[in-house]
């Protein structure tokens, strides 16, 4: 499909692509996409209230019906799965198998939600008083803005906008200014489930706003946004998460990982290799749970070591649309340098350098690289550092305590994993004396968690949790109540008061 196929498939049109000045190129040959129109900053009060405006209308309708509007979207990303994919594919580079597994994300979220939508628990608490009854109830919160990365340019947003809705709160998205257009087509989805849903959806019960920081910033100072889930690099939540707190909002923030395997003596190295590989090279190595470090005990690390290079000279390297393909382009030039840059400082650190260099064969206008493998004598400060590219450093280990006081020793903490076959060695890293990420595997890659597990990780991660389990509280008010049924005013903690 030549790319303007891709776009009317996806359901852009010529209107939507053209008339403004967001340049959108694609990574794949850097060709133009479109000129998009972007939100003028000064309407952002309007887009809050009539968001605040939604809110009290969404709030009432029953969280059952709610759900229905979400089990309406996953028929529609059912039925644009792979124009949708193909668009992902061209706006951010990902190869066309990882493109349709996004948008699987998106469905399988959509799924979880509704189910959601009849399980909003609380709890009945008892009460120390006679006569007494405490429960604790979820009500809706308030508009939710959803800051979302390249990367994952629509399944973030789905994760976010498919809890918040079950949970009755409106949601503005504030896409990644390299990726609008996926961001446009997914919308496209929400607003065709909306349509067919009916009365009960307020207007502005979901808006998408594209552009630059000042629009992220408006959402973020604005206290009628009271939670901003934000999705990003760690600088980018640096700014967000205090401005939002400043103003009592709540953040939920997804930033950098630094995520590691350790490979333990007893391991299948032939199924770590497979994870390795997925791990530290799918998406390019442009997920935050992408592998950064492999921590290999030193009985294996030279067949290791050997088996992945020999790996990694066999992968595809090009047009991401092409079968076959298994690295497609870096989202941009910036990304590419950025990535030269650090194995410069990788070697400045003693490492030795495996692979790494530009590719330019048959992709003449794209951001390619081959995959580096970079033997490090140590955690050094580079190593420490997320660059968002495919680089796998590798340490050396000869302890399970030091692999795991290696493992958690950065700044980040998303995901993690071990393979080995030692039930010890897989339960101390589960244990509270083992990872301190958020995602901890075994005999598993640290990235492509399903959405039924809550996703996110500690210290520069955020802190913040997305997707299953029970994040949705993340969107929703908590309220105590006691209700008392007799006929005496009891006091808690057995104070008198008798006047
Ligand atoms: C991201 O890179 O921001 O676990 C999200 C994974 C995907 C999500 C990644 N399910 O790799």
């Amino acid at each position: 499909m030549t790319p303007a196929e891709t776009l009317a498939a996806a359901g852009l049109t010529a209107a939507d692509l053209s008339g403004g000045t967001l340049v959108v190129t694609s990574p794949v040959d850097g060709s133009e996409l479109a000129r998009l129109s972007e939100t003028d900053p000064a309407t952002m009060p309007q887009v809050i209230a009539r968001a605040t405006e939604a809110f009290r209308k969404w709030r009432i309708v029953p969280a059952p019906r709610r759900g229905e509007l979400v089990r309406l979207l996953g028929e529609e990303l059912r039925a644009a799965k792979v124009a949708l994919g193909a668009l992902v594919t061209l706006e951010v580079g990902k190869i066309a198998s990882e493109g349709l597994g996004e948008v699987q994300e998106m469905i399988d979220i959509c799924d979880f939600a509704t189910g959601l939508s009849r399980q909003l628990y609380g709890l009945a608490i008892a009460s120390e008083r006679p006569g007494h009854r405490m429960t604790e109830t979820w009500h809706p919160i308030g508009p939710v803005g959803i800051i979302s990365a390249f990367n994952f340019p629509v399944a973030v947003w789905s994760w976010n906008a498919a809890l918040a809705l079950v949970c009755g709160d409106p949601v503005i998205w504030k896409p990644s200014e390299k990726a609008p257009l996926s961001a446009i087509a997914a919308h496209r989805a929400l607003e065709r489930a909306i349509a067919r849903f009916g009365d009960d959806a307020p207007e502005g019960l979901s808006q998408l706003v594209i552009g630059g920081a000042a629009i992220g910033e408006a959402l973020v100072a604005s206290p009628a946004v009271p939670v901003i889930s934000a999705t990003g690099s760690t600088r980018m939540g640096q700014i967000v998460g205090p401005k939002v707190m400043a103003r009592w909002g709540r953040p939920i923030l997804e930033l950098g990982g630094n995520n590691a395997m350790i490979v333990a003596p007893t391991a299948d190295l032939d199924m770590a290799v497979r994870a390795i590989v997925f791990g530290a090279v799918g998406t390019a190595g442009q997920r935050c749970t992408s592998l950064r470090r492999l921590i290999a005990h030193r009985s294996v690390r030279d067949d290791l070591i050997a088996r992945l290079r020999r790996a990694y000279a066999s992968l595809p390297v090009g047009d991401p649309r092409v079968e076959g393909t298994l690295i497609g382009p870096l989202i941009d030039r910036a990304a590419l340098q950025a990535m030269q840059t650090a194995l410069t400082a990788a070697r400045d650190q003693g490492g030795t350098v495996h692979g790494g260099a530009p590719v330019t064969q048959g992709v003449p206008n794209g951001a390619y690289v081959a995959p580096a493998l970079v033997e490090m004598p140590a955690q050094t400060a580079i190593v420490r550092h997320e660059t968002f590219a495919p680089i796998l450093y590798v340490l050396t280990y000869d302890t399970l305590d030091e692999a795991i006081a290696l493992q958690n020793d950065v700044p980040q903490g998303l995901s993690s994993c071990i393979f080995t076959r030692d039930l010890l060695e897989a339960e101390t890293f589960l244990s509270a004396a083992g990872s301190d990420c958020g995602i901890a595997n075994v005999n598993i890659g640290p990235s492509g968690a399903e959405i039924g597990g809550a996703f996110g990780g500690e210290k520069e991660t955020g802190g913040g949790r997305e997707s299953g389990s029970d994040a949705w509280k993340g969107y929703m008010r908590r309220q105590t109540a006691t209700v008392n049924y007799s006929t005496r005013l009891p006091l808690a903690q057995g104070v008198r008061f008798d006047f």
